[in-house]
């Protein structure tokens, strides 16, 4: 019994893994291992030899059992310990730069434009920029034969061979979304007009893709002075600072009457500055929409009127930042990104004042 005894504890001791500690549990103890077979010859024996017998075979046997367990428990915590010098991490480590990215000028202006016009009720609304020649220019008023529409510098889309219906177009102002708006909401309305609009121009001070905002207010008796006033809050909450305008008889073919606005300014040192100085400087147009427009939308002229303006969000950026090149906008220069960018969790509130 001894020999069987120090055959396996030196065995157990020995094993390398789980599965040799198996196979021996199994050639030791199992239903047909060495041990059991020696117990089961406790039948064949005197009572005498099995009153000796019988103790010692139970000892032996629980002491390989729990040999193998004290062995199992070993292998694993030597697994555990092998694992967890591999598997280290040095968490005093210096944390990997994260890139923040920023807010774009002109996503901060219009971020700031529309705060200022939803204090005053507006609501912003949205459409395609890929219209239809009605959309874009009919119902503004402006039929095939007008000169407005060769003026603009339109960007046509392609037509397939034979298909006689007139191309879409790449809006060219976001009144379209205007017209869309009127439909589907009809009178009172008002709202203001953010998005991209496209002219096939460029050089120092224009880009073929740039940015419009456009507003419309409708009502019984919306009129030229309810847009002179919404117009002068708009630019002094804009500026931060008190700006005179000055209001210009000028024509659109979709305003009857109509005014170009434009804003006091100084030129000093070849930079301008807003809300100083007795120059001007032309940043909007405007008037009482032609009623043709209001029919076009749908809209009953003989109940009710109202006015709309466009503004250029990209021109207004450059302005209110001292930004000099219009062209490096749309580079997507990570440096000129870094530097005219805003922080993403500093966005405008009329509370918590509109920029840095
Ligand atoms: C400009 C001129 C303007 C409008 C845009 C408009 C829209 C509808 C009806 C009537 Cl749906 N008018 N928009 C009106 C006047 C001027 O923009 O030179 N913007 C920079």
């Amino acid at each position: 019994m001894d020999d069987l005894r120090n055959k396996y504890i030196e065995a157990i001791a020995a094993a390398a893994d789980e599965a040799a500690l198996e196979e021996l549990r199994v050639q030791a103890v199992g239903k047909k291992g060495e041990v059991s077979l020696k117990m089961r010859e406790l039948g064949k024996m005197t009572p005498e030899e099995r009153q000796v017998a019988g103790p010692a075979l139970n000892a032996l046997k629980n002491e390989i059992t729990s040999a193998l367990a004290a062995k199992k428990a070993a292998l694993a915590d030597a697994a555990l310990d092998a694992r967890l010098a591999t598997e280290w991490l040095d968490v005093t480590l210096p944390a990997r730069n994260r890139r923040v990215g920023s807010i774009h000028p002109i996503s901060q202006v219009t971020e700031e434009v529309t705060a200022i016009f939803a204090d005053m009720g507006f609501a912003v609304a949205e459409g395609p920029q890929i219209e239809t020649d009605w959309y874009n220019f009919d119902a503004l008023n402006i039929p095939g034969h007008h000169p407005a529409r060769a003026e603009m510098d339109t960007f046509y889309t392609h037509r397939a061979e034979g298909d006689e219906r007139p191309p879409h177009v790449l809006r060219t102002h976001t009144s379209p979304v205007q017209i869309r708006s009127m439909e589907k909401t009809g009178a009172p309305i008002r709202i203001i007009c953010p998005g991209r609009v496209y002219r096939a121009d460029y050089d120092q001070t224009h880009t073929p893709m740039f940015h419009q905002i456009e507003g419309l207010a409708l009502g019984r008796d919306v009129s030229m002075a309810n847009l002179k006033w919404v117009l002068e809050e708009f630019f002094t909450a804009f500026f931060g600072t008190e700006v005179k305008t000055r209001f210009r008889a000028s024509h659109f073919p979709f305003t009857e009457p109509s005014a170009e606005v434009d804003i006091q300014c100084s030129w000093e040192g070849g930079t301008v500055k807003v809300g100083e100085g007795d120059d001007w400087l032309e940043v909007l147009g405007s008037g009482m929409v032609h009623p043709k427009v209001l029919e076009a939308g749908g809209i009953d002229p003989n109940e009710y009127q109202g006015f709309a303006f466009g503004i250029g969000i990209d021109r207004l950026a450059m302005l209110k930042y001292g930004i000099p090149d219009l062209r490096a906008f749309f580079d997507s220069d990570l440096r000129w990104l870094r530097h005219y960018g805003f922080a993403s969790l500093d966005q405008p509130t009329l509370h918590g004042g509109l920029s840095r």
